[in-house]
């Protein structure tokens, strides 16, 4: 490190660091890492997420910042009272919800939406993939051509204008540039009328059902409800922009139970009850780098130094990196095209990794630093999207072992930089002046907690049920003169003329139909005619632990099911548990089959989260684990967000007919360690 940014300056360092790594709010290992690297002169930093990467940068464009996106949701108890017609693009799996970052107190999506429809709400799943609303609730399922949403939406506002449904006071009053937008519906900018008709061959859904729907949505209170999962995908902008344009229509955002919300399905604590207050974390310092990218722009950095990219606006140019430093995530797991990101990582010097297992980045890092794991450590868990904080006891001691922490004290000393990232706190005394300042937070907000030591001895908290909270945009509808939005105009922009001054052609300034590279209507899908959905897996999160028993358990002979349609699986001659090969020009992996009617045709799903286990050494090795992303295509959104498109991706498969290798991964590598060998990592 110090060669590093003695020759290159600190610029040359790659920080980004992306990943969930695990709760607490002490070892957060981003935190860890960023105030590491902000002690010694900064770093190149990374910018956005992979879970909602284009709606971040499009939504504020919109609505002037994010909430409906990661905050200020209506919340289940007003839509459980309120709505009576639910629409779900991407459904709302049970499965996702089963996660929050830094915890929960209470699972709240099954039940909220059992309320719901025990209260008379209809639910509407529009999605490839039928499991993704659980069957009890007798959601009536729409299965579309995945990416092809926006066509749908289209066609549900041709009709509502075709048959004078749409709420024009609603229009006129709170938002800007309904008129371009209506006029391209009408087909009068592209002689196209985005019609039910139009849309059905798209989507493949029938246009009476489109009519039927529209018709629906404006008899009664509904709520458009969208997986961060939509925006994941090439143009994954215009699904955003197109369900608040709907919404709009509609007339009935800032209602009780009205309007739109994304990611109730993604993540536990959407539309959870929260206090106006948020919990301490880490202090990161300040970052003496300016530069960044957007974080799903790694393998392109890598690749091009000095190159130009856009993003939002701004002509930017790749850093050149020569040390990439991680902690806390697994980007052989995240990224997409992972043999190009293969390539990519060859070209810095040095990567160094802090992780607890060897999975497929550890294993291509220079310096390895295996850290503790949440089970042998002492933190505090609380989340900004739940009510609970509570002591995180370490289970057992490791003799020897060492947090981030405490790697990376032991690195700012030899930096001469220890006195600044530790503030001359130990672990201990770090919990103890976070709580303090979580209890000095909760008691302004009217929320005694106990001291430190009671808090230590005891389980968890769970604040009480927060009263009211107001929905989402209700402040907005009852006066946006006081309550304008933080857009140019002050209100909701269905055309934006900063998105229209930027000249994206992939990008334009109101939502549209934009036809991606990969889809199953594209001229590609002749040669690979299936439609991969990598969405996120039942048994885990992420990559994380998928070397242990729960995982494993879920796996077929080892490896990630591959669900497929029956139809396309008989085209194929194949059946339930064979081995196959899913594959494109990008790369191959293997996987077994799982049948399922519950799919559209032409779409098959592979989890993510396969420990990468590529075998051989030409270019684009076999990956015999199930780790679909080999198959991804690494491109961004558009050039407004530069977000993942993970979900734009065709593939075909067939029975996997050679010798079927071993799954390796989980074997921990062979070491020749200089001298006596008594090293025990
Ligand atoms: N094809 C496709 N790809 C995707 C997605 C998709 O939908 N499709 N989804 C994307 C999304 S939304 C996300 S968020 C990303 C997730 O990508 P990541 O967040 O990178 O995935 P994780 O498996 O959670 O990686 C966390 C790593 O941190 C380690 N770890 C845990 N605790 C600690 C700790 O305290 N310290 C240290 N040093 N390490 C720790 C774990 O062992 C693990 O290796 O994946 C993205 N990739
Ligand atoms: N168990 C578990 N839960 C998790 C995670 C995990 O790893 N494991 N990860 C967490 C994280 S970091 C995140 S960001 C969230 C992600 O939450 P999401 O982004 O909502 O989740 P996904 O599972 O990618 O996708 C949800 C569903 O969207 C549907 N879908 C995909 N493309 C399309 C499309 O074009 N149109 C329509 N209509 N539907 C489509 C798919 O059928 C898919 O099952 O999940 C969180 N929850
Ligand atoms: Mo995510």
């Amino acid at each position: 490190m110090e060669r590093v940014r003695g020759a290159y300056g600190n610029g040359a360092i790659f920080g980004g660091s992306y990943g969930w790594a695990s709760a607490g709010r002490f070892h957060h290992a981003q935190s860890q890492v960023h105030r590491f690297l902000n002690c010694i002169g900064g770093y190149t930093r990374s910018v956005n997420t992979y879970s909602t990467g284009a709606a971040e940068v499009l939504v504020p464009h919109v609505l002037g910042d994010t909430r409906g996106l990661n905050v200020a949701h209506t919340t289940w108890p007003v839509i459980e009272a309120n709505t009576r017609l639910i629409v779900m693009f991407g459904g709302a799996p049970e499965r996702n919800a089963q996660v929050n970052s830094g915890g929960i107190s209470r699972h709240v999506l099954r039940d909220s939406l059992r309320a719901a429809r025990s209260n008379g709400c209809e639910i509407v799943s529009i999605s490839p993939i039928r499991d993704d609303v659980l069957p009890d609730l007798g959601a009536r399922w729409l299965p579309i051509v995945p990416t092809t949403d926006v066509a749908l939406m289209l066609a549900l506002a041709h009709t509502l204008l075709e048959e004078g449904l749409h709420d024009i006071e609603f229009l006129k009053r709170y938002t800007e540039g309904f008129d371009r937008f209506s006029a391209y519906v009408r087909g009068a900018t592209d002689g196209i009328a985005k019609s039910a008709q139009w849309a059905s061959t798209i989507t493949r859904i029938e246009a009476d059902d489109i009519r039927r729907l529209a018709r629906e949505m404006t008899g009664t209170r509904t709520m458009i409800m969208m997986a961060w999962a939509l925006q994941r995908s090439e143009h994954g902008e215009q699904p955003y922009w197109m369900a608040i344009t709907l919404a709009a229509m509609l007339g009935q955002i800032g209602l009780p139970g009205g309007g739109f919300g994304f990611g109730y399905g993604s993540i536990n604590g959407i539309g959870v009850p929260v206090h106006g207050f948020s919990w301490p974390s880490l202090p990161q310092g300040r970052n003496a780098v300016g530069d960044f990218i957007p974080v799903a722009r790694i393998s392109d950095m890598l690749l091009g130094p000095g190159e130009a990219y856009e993003y939002n606006g701004e002509t930017r140019h790749y850093p050149d990196i020569k040390l990439i430093y991680w902690a806390g995530g697994n980007p052989f797991h995240h990224h997409q095209d992972l043999h190009r990101l293969n390539r990519a990582w060859q070209r810095p010097e040095t990567v160094i990794v802090h992780d607890s297992w060897w999975n497929a980045t550890v294993r291509r890092a220079d310096i390895v630093f295996p850290v503790l794991t949440q089970l042998e450590r002492d933190d505090i868990a609380c989340s900004s999207r739940d009510r609970l904080i509570s002591p995180s006891h370490r289970i057992r001691t490791v003799a020897g072992g060492m947090t981030d922490f405490d790697v990376f004290s032991a690195l700012a000393r030899r930096l001469d930089t220890e006195d600044v990232f530790t503030e001359g706190r130990s672990t201990e005394e770090w919990l103890r002046f976070l709580y303090d300042e979580a209890v000095a937070r909760a008691g302004s907000a009217g929320f005694p907690l106990p001291d430190f030591d009671q808090f230590w001895q005891g389980g968890a908290i769970v604040l009480p049920e927060p009263n009211d909270q107001p929905g989402l945009l209700e402040a907005f509808r009852a006066d946006p003169l006081e309550n304008r939005l933080k857009t140019p105009s002050g209100r909701i922009e269905i055309h934006s003329a900063t998105i229209d001054s930027f000249s994206y052609d992939d990008c334009p300034g109101h939502p549209q139909w934009l036809e991606p590279q990969e889809w199953l209507g594209a001229a590609k899908s002749a040669e690979f005619p299936l439609h991969l959905i990598s969405n996120q897996p039942v048994g885990r999160l992420h990559s994380q632990y998928d070397n242990g028993k729960a995982s494993r358990q879920r796996k077929r002979q080892g490896r990630e099911p591959v669900r497929i349609h029956p139809a396309d699986a008989d085209r194929r001659q194949l059946s339930d548990d064979d081995v196959v090969m899913v594959f494109n020009e990008r790369g191959a992996c293997l996987a077994v089959v799982e049948t399922c009617a519950g799919l559209l045709e032409g779409v098959v799903q592979l989890a993510t989260g396969a420990w990468f286990d590529p075998r051989g050494d030409e270019e684009r090795p076999l990956d015999v684990h199930g780790n679909p992303n080999v198959l991804t295509r690494d491109v961004g959104t558009s050039r407004l967000s530069q977000g993942t498109a993970a979900h734009s991706c065709l593939v075909e498969i067939r029975k996997y007919t050679g010798v079927i290798p071993e799954v390796r991964v989980f074997e921990q590598p062979q070491f020749e360690l200089p001298g006596s060998g008594s090293q025990d990592h």
